[in-house]
């Protein structure tokens, strides 16, 4: 059956990653459902902002996540909401995997000490790709 995967990537944090997220978003729907595709819209603008449309993605996202069968994570490029949204996900019990590219970051300590994560470090997308086939496919 098809996973509801919740991908979490950087969008107030910097755009820098956002078309490696798009890619990743297309790879992970080719087999299964990512409920998050926002992360890597490209188009869309950062300065829609006001405390309604922040408190409807919370709402959004939330339900997602509590309803996500697991949470894949690109953390190279740091970012608030996605500290959140690994703790949210912990909180509800999810699987949850954490991306990054060791010769770009360093991982937070908050993340990289607690063991429910299943953290892992990648060069190339290929690899990437490789590590979530793996994934999904278990
Ligand atoms: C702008 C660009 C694309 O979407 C938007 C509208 N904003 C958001 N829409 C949906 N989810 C969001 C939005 N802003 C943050 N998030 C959630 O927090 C995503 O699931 C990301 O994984 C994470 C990013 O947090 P920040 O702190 O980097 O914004």
């Amino acid at each position: 059956m098809k996973k509801k995967v919740y991908f979490a990537g950087s969008i107030r944090g910097g755009r820098d990653d956002a078309e490696l997220y798009k890619r990743t978003i297309d790879f992970i729907n080719e087999t299964d459902t990512v409920l998050t595709e926002q992360v890597g819209d490209l188009k869309r603008s950062l300065l829609e902002q006001g405390r309604n449309k922040d408190a409807a993605i919370y709402e959004q996202d939330t339900a997602w996540l509590r309803s996500c069968d697991v949470v894949i994570a690109e953390c190279t490029h740091p970012s608030l909401g996605v500290g959140y949204e690994l703790a949210y996900a912990e909180k509800y019990e999810k699987t949850v995997y954490v991306f990054y590219r060791h010769r770009e970051c360093e991982l937070s300590a908050m993340i990289t000490g607690d063991p429910w994560f299943h953290i892992q470090s990648y060069e190339t997308e290929k690899e990437l790709q490789a590590y979530i086939h793996e994934i999904l496919t278990d």
